[in-house]
């Protein structure tokens, strides 16, 4: 039986007890030399992002200075960082991509 004390009432959330790995943002930053069109191709190709979508965001780069453009675990927002690092060098453009714990 309940004591008429033991219960407030008051709606309380707990969260499980559980290990929720870090999360990594993964930004983009603007530069005065990267075409725009490989930068829009960069989103589509590696973050899976459509080309309006894409095309947005890259304007959101160009104007804000940098966006975030996607949340991921260390090794996949690693491995993100890297394949742009990569197209970028590649193409000889100065594009950088970098990413920060959350
Ligand atoms: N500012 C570049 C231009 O005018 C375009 C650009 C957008 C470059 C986003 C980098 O992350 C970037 N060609």
């Amino acid at each position: 039986d309940e004591h008429p004390d033991d219960d407030l009432g008051l709606a309380t959330k707990t969260r499980p007890k559980t290990a929720k790995p870090p999360m990594y943002k993964v930004m983009l930053l603007n530069d005065d030399y990267t075409p725009m069109e490989f930068v829009v191709m960069v989103l589509e190709r590696y973050f899976g992002i459509s080309s309006t979508q894409a095309y947005e965001l890259m304007m959101t780069v160009h104007k804000k200075g940098l966006a975030v453009v996607g949340v991921f675990s260390f090794e996949i927002a690693e491995t993100k960082v890297m394949q742009v690092m990569d197209a970028a060098r590649k193409h000889e453009h100065p594009l950088q991509c970098t990413m920060e714990k959350e």
